[in-house]
């Protein structure tokens, strides 16, 4: 039987959706499986799909009933598995494990978390968090809806994830200190078989070009060929543009090229204006689907 690379993504939840983009991206047909079915193959790659709860993910990967999944790091490290590994950092679902009191607690540094009670579902990461900062403290461990704690007088604390803030601030929290910053990542094990491998290097190396080309634009204008030399200094190039000439217009006095390049978008558009006063025009600005540099 020829090898399958078995992917356990969150079946529904903060994580699903990005994790079922990302590997569209990387045209891996899902066959519209979406959602329906727990367990299912893609039809143009050797891949099997299961939808799992999250928290069950690095187990599965690291017991070898799954190949590789995606979970939030904050799930990887609270489990503690050393048969795990982060194979790529995904970017997406981000969010921080963070310390948080009423807000009308006086509150000046960490130090004040002494001999408090904390409730939180990240009892290994926010252990290790305050041992390395020498506090103690009483932690009590809830499986959900953490912040309810101090309203019910559980808790004087509570250490949970936060992306906006407005759950904490509809609780009457401040978050006050920040444990780990997290996002989704890509896990397998540590001693993955070669011909597992071999597949996934297949993936990662068409998860690089999506990740590459999100961060990058096709940009096209139009300039007069005296400006190309001031044009090529301020865009944020990867490589040389591509100039090419234009047909001239009747009665133009000089003569016209379009350059196109691709460019990271950021720096693209901290230099818009300068490119605009150098003469530059009709820019278009097109997305990029994959990027194999
Ligand atoms: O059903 P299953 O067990 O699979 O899912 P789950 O309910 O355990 O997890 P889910 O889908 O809520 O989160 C999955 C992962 O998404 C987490 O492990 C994080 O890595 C990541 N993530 C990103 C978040 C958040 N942002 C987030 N805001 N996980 C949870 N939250 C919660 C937080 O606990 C709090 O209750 O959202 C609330 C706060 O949100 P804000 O925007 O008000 O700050
Ligand atoms: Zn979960």
């Amino acid at each position: 039987m020829s090898t399958v690379l078995r992917v356990a993504l969150q079946k529904s939840g903060r994580l699903h959706d990005g994790s079922v983009d990302l590997i569209k991206e990387c045209g891996i047909d899902l066959n519209g499986r979406a959602k329906r079915s727990l367990r299912f193959a893609a039809s143009n790659f050797p891949m099997e799909i299961l939808y799992l709860r999250d928290d069950d993910i690095p187990g599965f990967v690291a017991d070898g009933t799954v190949d590789i999944g995606i979970v939030g790091e904050n799930v990887l490290l609270e489990k503690g598995d050393a048969r795990l590994e982060i194979v790529k950092r995904l970017g997406f679902s981000k969010c921080r494990l963070s310390l948080a009191v009423p807000k009308r607690m006086a509150y000046t540094s960490a130090q004040d978390l002494e001999g408090l009670n904390i409730a939180t579902s990240y009892p290994t990461l926010l252990g290790s968090y305050l041992a390395e900062k020498g506090i103690s403290a009483q932690l009590h461990e809830l499986s959900g809806s953490v912040e309810i704690a101090p309203g019910l007088n559980l808790a004087e604390a509570i250490c949970d994830l936060v992306s906006t803030g407005s759950t904490l601030e509809s609780h009457g929290l401040k978050e006050v200190e920040v444990v780990l910053r997290s996002e989704a990542v890509l896990i397998g094990r540590t001693n993955l078989e070669d011909d597992k491998r071999a597949l996934l290097n297949r993936l990662l190396f068409r998860i690089d070009a999506v990740q590459k080309a999100k961060r990058t634009k096709y940009i096209l204008l139009n300039a007069p060929a005296s400006s190309v030399d001031a044009i090529t200094r301020i865009m944020p190039k990867r490589k040389s543009p591509t100039v090419i000439p234009l047909a001239r217009e009747e009665g133009a006095t000089e003569d016209w090229v379009a350059i196109h390049s691709v460019v990271d978008e950021d720096m693209f558009w901290e230099r818009i204006e300068d490119l605009k006063a150098s003469g530059a025009q009709d820019i278009l600005v097109l997305p990029i689907e994959k990027l194999i540099a």
